[in-house]
């Protein structure tokens, strides 16, 4: 029997599962796939670890969301199309959930649809090579449960093992002295530990935002973001100021490309991730940086070089999980036989106009329609439920307004569902002022949070 492996049990490697088992259950034959997850549980970065660097077995720390992390975009922007929100909480909820709604969410669609038992838990991947000979791939895994290492042979390999996690961390003049905490986004935990104090916050997107944001919101006396190409330039609350790029810093001081300087007791790098496959021998390692159209991946999953292999969430993202679903859907039905890929010169010749038209992009709405036309194309080629991406690029433009308007008060605002054409439910409490994350926290309505710091 055809064998799959899915490398990672995240939003992507389960909208694999799901993918797979709707075609099952409209009685078509599917492979035998494994899914092979590194930690205990699924739903990849957001399945919250207090635990940094590494875990108990030694693998490195995937997990890069923090307590009090709530949805950074409107979740009418990333609902799956075949499991609505409203389905999954019986209820409307508000636009901005934290991550344990979010992680209830995804959730919920792979647990009714019964796809668990094709997860090996604890169970990480440390190598994958392609036999020419054979036409498979060796799959070498360690099962921490059983403390094993064992490999196995596939036909397919999908490797959804998610990229914001490796984290990037430069290294400017003067950390080696530093006298207070450095630290990058990956580990950054809990906003609480930087209560009354000076942070200097270094990046300009969306980590450099919300974790600014976070520090602000559990009481940080003062807050520094500094950028090396861009501003975030938002309406920031007095006791936080933005500055050029980072020269150096000594024991306790920060130095600006303005000649400006600060006291500053703690460094947070927001400097983004690393597209990182160590367990990929060369020939099959995807290297991109951050972009909209990663080099050598036929519609952004096919991996052109051998079209046996794919990449599931390798973008830089605008949408999430609804465009996972679009390229899980997608690969499915490849392997399934039911897309036909081009001759390899073909894809390259494809994917090089796609990159192309990314070089030319000029500002973030063009990149949101950019990738809203992507989905759109993959959506047309399988049974992925079709949905309204021009409304949704509408709900990414709301969005963008809203923060513009208000930094600290977009994720009040509420947007209409694609999916069920109702609007969301303004939440009981301001986000500002709603220091309790829990999902019980969330769903219950009668809560009415004070602020206590
Ligand atoms: P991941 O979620 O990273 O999952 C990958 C999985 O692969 C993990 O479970 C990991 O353990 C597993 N894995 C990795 N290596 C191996 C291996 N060698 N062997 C076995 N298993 C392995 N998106 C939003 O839509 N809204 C948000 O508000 C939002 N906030 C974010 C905040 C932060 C701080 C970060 C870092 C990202 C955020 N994202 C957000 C984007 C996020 O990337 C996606 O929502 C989503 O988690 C990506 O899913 P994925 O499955 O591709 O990758
Ligand atoms: P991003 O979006 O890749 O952004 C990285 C940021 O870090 C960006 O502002 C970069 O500035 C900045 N950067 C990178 N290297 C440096 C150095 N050496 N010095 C200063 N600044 C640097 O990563 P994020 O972590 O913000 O977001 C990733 C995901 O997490 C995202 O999907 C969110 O949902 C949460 P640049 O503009 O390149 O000059």
């Amino acid at each position: 029997m055809t064998r799959i492996a899915i490398i990672g049990a995240g939003p992507s490697g389960m909208a694999q599962l799901r993918a797979f088992q709707s075609a099952k259950s409209k009685g078509l034959q599917v492979p035998e796939i494994v899914c092979f997850e590194k930690q205990n549980d699924w739903g990849g970065l957001w399945n919250y670890t207090w635990r940094t660097g590494v875990d108990e077995h030694g693998e490195a720390v995937h997990g890069s969301m923090y307590r009090y992390l709530w949805s950074n975009g409107p979740k009418e922007a990333l609902e799956f199309a075949d499991y609505t929100f409203d389905e999954h909480f019986k209820k409307p909820i508000a636009s901005y959930p934290p991550r344990a709604v979010l992680w209830d969410y995804i959730k919920g669609r792979v647990e009714k649809a019964g796809v668990k038992d094709q997860v090996r838990f604890n169970t990480a991947v440390h190598h994958v090579e392609f036999n020419a000979d054979t036409g498979q791939f060796t799959v070498q895994v360690c099962d921490h449960t059983e403390n094993q290492i064992y490999s196995e042979q596939f036909d397919y390999v999908i490797v959804a093992s998610g990229h914001f996690s490796t984290p990037k961390v430069p290294e400017y003049e003067g950390f080696n002295i530093f006298n207070g905490r450095i630290l990058h986004a990956h580990d950054f935990r809990d906003a609480v530990q930087f209560k009354d104090k000076t942070v200097l916050i270094v990046g300009s997107s969306y980590s450099a935002e919300d974790v600014g944001s976070q520090c602000y919101k559990y009481g940080a006396k003062q807050i520094y973001s500094c950028y090396r190409s861009q501003p975030m330039g938002y309406k920031w609350p007095t006791n936080w100021a933005e500055k050029q790029h980072l020269l150096r810093v000594d024991e306790n001081t920060a130095y600006f490309g303005d000649g400006s300087s600060a006291k500053v007791d703690a460094i947070i790098l927001c400097t983004g991730y690393l597209h990182h496959f160590p367990f990929m021998t060369e020939d099959l390692k995807l290297k991109t940086h951050n972009c909209l159209y990663p080099e050598s991946l036929y519609q952004g999953v096919v991996w052109e070089n051998n079209p046996k292999l794919f990449y599931l969430g390798m973008q830089d993202q605008w949408y999430t999980f609804n465009m996972f679903d679009a390229q899980a859907w997608y690969v499915r039905d490849i392997i399934l036989g039911q897309i036909e890929l081009p001759e390899q010169e073909e894809m390259q010749a494809h994917s090089q106009a796609w990159i192309k038209r990314e070089s030319k992009i000029k500002n973030s709405e063009q990149m949101v329609k950019f990738q809203g036309e992507y989905i759109k194309q993959l959506i047309a080629e399988t049974d992925y439920p079709s949905f309204n991406i021009d409304a949704v690029n509408e709900v990414f433009m709301q969005w963008k307004k809203h923060k513009k308007d208000n930094i600290m008060g977009f994720r009040d605002k509420t947007y209409r569902s694609v999916m069920t054409g109702k609007m969301s439910k303004p939440h009981h409490t301001p986000w500002l002022y709603a220091l309790d994350d829990s999902l019980e926290a969330y769903l219950d309505s009668e809560n009415r949070e004070q602020r206590v710091i």
